[in-house]
């Protein structure tokens, strides 16, 4: 084997590496932590995933309250202290608002955005 046609080899094997690493790029388990405090979010209010990411959000709130996850429609109760797991796989691409679901009506504000990349 000439250097050339060597050097053209691995070149090769590195692209293919490369793309292998892209294509096999599976789906991770994405981990958050919020904390509410006064019926709102402390820090960021928009969690960014991929399409196929594992999500597990660890709630907290110094209130107990019902949270829902539109488009997933997912309830999560959350009673302090104990945090709360909101966890899904993340199939559906889009922004997706939680909900904060209190007792009557007009009670029904986004506290948090869970956006899903494609
Ligand atoms: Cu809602």
């Amino acid at each position: 084997m000439t250097d050339r046609s060597r050097r053209r080899l691995i070149a090769w094997m590195a692209a293919m590496a490369l793309g292998g690493t892209a294509v096999g790029a599976e789906a991770s388990t994405q981990s958050f932590s919020i904390q509410i405090v006064g019926g709102r979010v402390k820090g960021e209010e928009t969690l960014k995933v991929r399409k196929g990411d594992q999500v597990r959000v660890s709630l907290t709130s110094d209130q107990p309250m019902m949270l829902h996850l539109h488009g997933y429609e997912i309830e999560a109760k959350v009673e302090p202290p104990a945090p709360t797991l909101l966890a899904f796989k993340a199939d559906l691409a889009g922004r997706f608002p939680v909900h904060v679901h209190t007792h009557g009506a007009g009670n029904h504000r986004a506290v948090l955005f869970i956006e899903v990349h494609p």
